[in-house]
């Protein structure tokens, strides 16, 4: 049930909260397009069962999807799947799970047409306005697997269907979900989690027999490029703060492609997506020079470079960011989407009132989904048909759903063309039993979008229900007490009231260090010797070091964050699963001595794409003795013929 909007200021945090003890069947971690993915699709494979879902936020506007989204990027229609994973492949530099996208490819498009019976308008072909797309209905398409939407309330939508399948009051908004718990006497096996209310002094432990953790990606991990008034502002969702990836890696899971990032070009300063620019208005982007920055023979040179993906039909995402970084390092900038031209050709046959639609539609790509770039543009006086706009690849994003491919390693599908080395029982799970993860969580299957998404995390409910079905055993029991948990997870609190007295003003405490310091101090640390946007995506074997040594000592500083009220035991526990996720982040691009994601991240040390030795992924796990990573080689098995 969603809470009342707070009183002025924050609620203060007590000592000793509430705590409220809950056992269910199923349990969701997350509330966003996997999660209610999986709370919409449960109720169908176990109906009597009890399941409960968990949001840090409110559902109707939570994640990614927040602000609405205008195009939906994977419908597959009528490509064939196995074309999707030839995409998906060339896109990410030839590292994928080709079973995961397959299957993704397959069942993908029944979620779009569940929005469009639930109320999402989606843009239909001339002659097919009111055809639905389950009845035959041409969407409009941007490119060979986008379509576009009026998706300002998507996410109003799709929680509203999750809500009703899995009932209102199965819905736990506003809880913070601080850790996953594993069995007492069941080895390897998850059995509940912890996590406490942003707006009442109360801590959760939730006892489950299976669960679907999907809190999405990672980002604020990279110092933005927006600071000041503007800092808070980046084009994937702030409240996003790896708490996928720490959680499931801390219980054992093992993790895929952390190295891997995603650092999208967008408008300057106000981080509108451009797919919409280039696929759409088919706008061309420009150097300072007036040249097409991907068209010139620089460009042609640099890709050579980078075969065999630098010469395939579409460029991967990577490389034209390269493309991009190369001319503004060079001192070719500003680089500029060439919108006056667009919707000049576009218009050409219109007439006023056609033009003004096309000016407006043009608006509408930002008010649906990207709200801080309309606003930009009008503050700037930037009239999309008279006057071009910047852009910039943004800093890094940790993510599993978009144009990028960190996460969790899960199981493929249980079908016979899937390597044994894919598949472990349940579809989606991760190698810990019982937890499942989806979205923006699974590993090395990127392209999935906001529509794969949801279909995964559906997909993880159908799984779920065989594994507690077929395990009717199942008694989740955990291994410390509920107050032990509770006290954990009010420790920050604890810090604060004990030392808050000792300086006269409460940021500055010789006895503690608040979330937002500690915030500065990790993006500082990740931008320079990181990879950051501030030296263009560039590091080494004895930057990582630094990094690593640095993220480390972080982690120990952690222990001693302090929190004055709900607000800031948020942000002490996100800063926590921040720190770690970066761990993993940059532990991976050190193991991997290569440069896989030319535009993403470099290594000065390793510059190439080395496909004879690293053409493979690389796992990690978490070693619960020593606390540290471990990472290895894992074979690539390529199933789709090129
Ligand atoms: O234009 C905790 N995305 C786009 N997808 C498309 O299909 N079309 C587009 O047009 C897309 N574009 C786009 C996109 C995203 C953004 C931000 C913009 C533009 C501006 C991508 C999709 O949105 C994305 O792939 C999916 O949403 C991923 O789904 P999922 O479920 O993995 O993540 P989520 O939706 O962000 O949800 C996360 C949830 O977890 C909650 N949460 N809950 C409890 N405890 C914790 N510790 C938690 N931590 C987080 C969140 O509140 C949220 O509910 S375009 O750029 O290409
Ligand atoms: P974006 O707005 O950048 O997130 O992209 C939205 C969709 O368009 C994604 O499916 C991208 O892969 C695709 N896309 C964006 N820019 C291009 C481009 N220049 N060429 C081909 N596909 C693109």
């Amino acid at each position: 049930m969603a809470l009342p909007n707070k009183p002025l200021g924050e609620l203060p945090a007590v000592a000793n909260p509430e705590i409220v003890e809950m056992e269910v069947d199923y349990l969701i971690v997350g509330g966003g397009m996997a999660a209610c993915g999986t709370a919409f699709e449960i109720k169908k494979w176990a109906p009597d069962a009890k399941s409960l879902m968990v949001d840090k936020a409110s559902l109707e506007r939570s994640g990614a999807v927040a602000q609405g989204l205008s195009a939906i990027n994977t419908y597959l229609g009528d490509n064939d799947p196995a074309d999707y994973v030839r995409m998906v492949r060339n896109d990410l530099m030839g590292v994928v799970r080709e079973d995961l996208i397959y299957d993704l490819g397959n069942h993908v498009d029944d979620s779009i047409e569940l929005f469009e019976e639930w109320g999402l308008p989606i843009w239909k072909q001339k002659g097919d306005e009111k055809k639905a797309l389950k009845d035959g209905g041409k969407p409009v398409r941007t490119g060979k697997w986008q379509i576009m939407i009026n998706g300002e309330s998507y996410k109003c939508i799709v929680a509203e269907a999750a809500k009703k399948a899995i009932g209102e009051d199965n819905v736990l908004e506003r809880v913070f979900i601080v850790k996953l718990l594993l069995d007492a006497n069941k080895e390897n096996t998850i059995a509940g989690a912890v996590g406490f209310s942003t707006r009442e002094n109360k801590v959760y432990v939730i006892k489950c027999k299976a669960m679907m953790c999907a809190c999405g990606g990672a980002v604020n991990v990279y110092r933005p490029r927006s600071t000041g008034e503007g800092k808070g502002r980046a084009w994937y969702p702030i409240w996003n703060a790896g708490s996928t990836y720490t959680m499931c890696a801390e219980v054992g899971a093992e993790m895929t492609m952390m190295e891997n990032r995603f650092t999208p070009s967008r408008f300057k300063d106000g981080y509108g997506p451009v797919g919409a620019w280039f696929l759409l208005f088919k706008a061309k982007v420009t150097n300072g020079l007036g040249e097409s920055y991907v068209g010139t023979d620089r460009a042609k040179a640099e890709l050579a470079k980078y075969e065999p993906y630098g010469s395939s039909a579409v460029t991967p995402t990577c490389l034209r960011n390269h493309l991009m970084l190369f001319e503004m390092k060079e001192g070719r900038g500003p680089v500029m989407m060439d919108t006056p031209g667009a919707l000049a050709a576009l218009s050409k046959d219109m007439d006023k009132k056609q033009m003004k639609h096309l000016e407006a539609e043009a608006w509408e790509d930002f008010l649906d989904m990207s709200v801080g770039q309309a606003g930009l543009w009008a503050g700037t006086n930037t009239e999309p048909e008279k006057k071009p706009s910047e852009i910039m690849p943004t800093e890094p994003y940790l993510l599993g759903s978009h144009s990028g491919c960190c996460g969790i390693w899960v199981s493929g599908p249980e079908l016979d063309w899937v390597p044994d080395a894919y598949k472990w029982g349940y579809n989606r799970m991760t190698t810990v039993n019982g937890l499942w993860t989806s979205g923006d969580g699974v590993g090395a299957s990127g392209h999935k979008f906001s529509s794969g998404s949801h279909a995964e995390g559906r997909m993880c409910a159908k799984a779920m229900a065989r594994y507690v079905r077929d395990h009717a055993d199942l008694a989740p029991a955990l291994k410390q007490s509920a107050q032990e948990l509770a006290d954990i997870v009010y420790k920050p609190v604890k810090t604060y009231l004990e030392h808050a007295g000792y300086t006269t003003t409460t940021n500055v405490n010789p006895n503690y260090i608040k979330p937002d310091g500690l915030s500065m101090r990790l993006m500082k640390l990740t931008d320079e010797y990181g990879a950051g946007q501030t030296v263009y995506y560039m590091t080494s074997g004895p930057l990582l070091k630094i990094c690593l040594d640095g993220l480390k000592v972080m982690r120990e500083d952690a222990e001693k964050m302090a929190a004055g009220d709900l607000h800031e035991l948020m942000r002490a526990w996100e800063m926590y699963h921040r720190i770690r996720t970066a761990e993993m982040h940059v532990g991976h691009i050190n193991f991997r001595t290569e440069s896989r994601y030319p535009g993403f991240y470099y290594r000065s040390d390793h510059p190439t794409v080395d496909e004879e030795n690293w053409k493979c992924f690389v796992n990690s796990t978490l070693n619960p003795e020593t606390n540290e990573l471990e990472f290895k080689k894992v074979e690539l098995i390529n199933i789709i013929p090129e």
